[in-house]
């Protein structure tokens, strides 16, 4: 389901890229793919986690798009986090020019329940592998990034604790609220 994700009517004209050296890069086929990013990257925020956002397309800039992702990892940036919808190519395309690890995030398109953004990520060939998460699921692209980078840095790893902690707290609230 794409309920994790609330997106405004029309994509954000600009986006303040965190001020430190990112370590998350979301990339994204189109401007209209970042009202979907937008929940997860208020995560990566609330999380203390620097990013920077690219459009960048796997049909239609494919020089400018093998070039970020040959070049992201000496950056410094650890995890990609790519978004597209339809014909859903960019996360693969970006997980062959890169040892980093993609994360895939599939968008709905306007035609269609979005299967086929899902099954562009999934059916990748085996040796080119793409972490894909639920349609339109930033948070938990979010999440899973800040995982991977939970495992050196002990502030995310508190942070994400305090978040997963949070988030528990607000189910057994609602639990609670129905029995009242
Ligand atoms: C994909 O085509 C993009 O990732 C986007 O989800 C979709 C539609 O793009 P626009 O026509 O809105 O630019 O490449």
């Amino acid at each position: 389901n794409d309920e994790s994700s609330s997106p405004s009517s029309a994509p954000a004209a600009a986006l303040t890229d965190s001020s430190a050296q990112p370590l998350v890069a979301l990339v994204m086929g189109s401007d209209s793919d970042l009202p979907h990013l937008l929940p997860g990257i208020t995560l990566l925020e609330t999380l203390g986690i620097s990013y920077t956002t690219r459009v960048t397309s796997a049909h239609r800039t494919p020089e400018a798009m093998a070039e970020y992702a040959q070049s992201a990892e000496a950056e410094g940036i650890e995890v990609l986090i790519a978004a597209a919808g339809g014909a859903a190519h960019l996360p693969g395309m970006v997980a062959s020019h890169t040892l980093l690890p993609v994360i895939g995030v599939p968008i709905k398109p306007r035609l269609g329940d979005g299967f086929d953004s899902i099954v562009s990520m999934t059916n990748m060939p085996a040796g080119v592998p793409v972490a894909t998460v639920g349609l339109n699921n930033s948070v938990n692209a979010a999440l899973l990034a800040a995982r991977q980078l939970a495992r050196k840095d002990e502030g995310i790893r508190e942070r994400l604790r305090a978040w997963i902690e949070n988030n528990k707290q607000t189910v057994l609230k609602k639990d609670a609220k129905l029995h009242e």
